[in-house]
């Protein structure tokens, strides 16, 4: 089966019971027994339930994985990959990041004895210099969330082989519509399907997806152990969002390489984040691993000025500023106060994250009116 016909029907069945072309919304705690320990495969709905499944299912055809989970947010699956590990062991993960993961890995992980080394990986050789036998998890973001670097998964990959690592690949910016991290080596591809999974801003939600059975296994006896899962309606919500994932992602992609180009060639931008620039450092790396380039854009203003940063942001329209990312509508973003304000300033700004910067999520609305807002909120600084 092809990616677009995965999205509707990979790994779906009809409901059972009735036929029903979409999972229903099983809204239920739990599930009747005939005699202790006999029942229909489904016992309490921590453990597992049927609109869950279909959700989890189809993040594994998507992701070309043979086991997904479904979370309450891509937290909650970012704390479930965490949970494999024990004190003492190291993580390797890039240093432009969500800051809700830096925060996660440092606040809370770093206090059970975990220690986490944050380093540009854009030259993967980089990571061997601080792998010890005590690092068992390296943490990639590809695209970086705000930065877009581009991590070459591959390279990567034979590193964390070599010694025998696993591999976490956060697909989040990318989607499985444009890189399979599966394909390229990762062990574990995890997603905040907040995001582009879901599409329309209207849930939060995570994921996980993995190929190996014994991984598998300790995943979901932590999911259900600590019992970070999302509901039926969610998982509803998010499964409807996959089935047009294609269609939407291949709208944010000529969106947001129109709104690059619009703001590379606008006389009072100083510089564009975007990958397919054959500038960008990993343009390369961007165009060997990814289908297209995504939907996502950073930028900052000449002169560096947080104030004409809030103007453009106080202004903009039709972009709306908020948290989040990935759904049908435009948002904008201040990451140093808003998504990334828990990354201590000295540490942000050594990967870009400045006062001035702004995050785009180019949404999915006709072009002319993006462009327009652009043009207007620009003109006043
Ligand atoms: O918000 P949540 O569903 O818990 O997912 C966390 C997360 C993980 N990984 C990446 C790359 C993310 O971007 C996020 C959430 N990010 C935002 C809310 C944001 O605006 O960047």
């Amino acid at each position: 089966m092809k990616f677009n016909t995965k999205t509707i029907h990979g790994n779906q069945e009809h409901d059972p019971s009735t036929g029903a072309v979409m999972p229903p919304i099983y809204q239920t705690s739990t599930y009747a027994q005939s005699s202790p320990g006999v029942h229909k495969g489904y016992e309490y709905s921590r453990t597992a339930n049927p609109t869950r499944t279909a959700v989890e299912n189809a993040f594994a055809s998507i992701e070309n994985g043979k086991f997904g989970l479904a979370f309450g947010s891509g937290l909650a699956a970012i704390d479930c990959v965490m949970k494999l590990l024990s004190p003492g062991d190291e993580v390797i993960s890039t240093n432009d990041l969500y800051g809700g993961s830096y925060r996660i890995f440092t606040k809370i992980f770093e206090n059970y004895g975990i220690k986490f080394h944050f380093i540009g990986m854009e030259n993967a050789d980089k990571i061997e210099d601080f792998v010890s036998e005590k690092t068992k998890l390296i943490w990639v973001e590809t695209p970086t969330n705000p930065m877009m670097n581009i991590i070459d998964i591959d390279a990567v990959s034979a590193v964390a082989k070599k010694h025998q690592i696993l591999l976490a690949v956060d697909n989040t910016f990318a989607t499985p519509y444009l890189q399979n991290p599966l394909n390229l080596g990762a062990d574990i591809v995890m997603h905040s399907a907040t995001k582009y999974l879901g599409g329309h801003s209207d849930v939060v939600m995570g994921a996980l997806v993995v190929n190996d059975a014994v991984l598998a296994d300790k995943l979901y006896f932590i999911q259900n152990a600590c019992g970070a899962v999302c509901g039926p309606m969610d998982s509803f919500l998010v499964l409807r969002g996959i089935k047009t994932l294609h269609v939407r992602m291949q709208r944010h992609c000529e969106n947001g390489k129109a709104v690059a180009e619009y703001l590379a060639n606008h006389p009072k931008i100083e510089k564009v984040y975007w990958p397919g620039f054959k500038s960008h450092p990993n343009h390369e790396i961007a165009k060997k691993q990814m289908k297209d380039f995504g939907g996502m854009v950073s930028f900052v203003t000449k002169g560096n000025s947080i104030k004409d940063a809030f103007k453009i942001l106080e202004n903009l329209k039709l972009f709306t500023l908020a948290e989040s990312l990935g759904g049908v509508e435009s948002l904008s973003g201040h990451p140093a106060s808003m998504t990334h304000a828990s990354i201590p300033k000295a540490e942000r700004e050594k990967t870009g994250v400045v006062d001035s910067l702004i995050r785009l999520s180019v949404g999915i609305e006709d072009i002319e009116d993006l462009l327009a807002d652009l043009d207007q909120a620009l003109s006043l600084v």
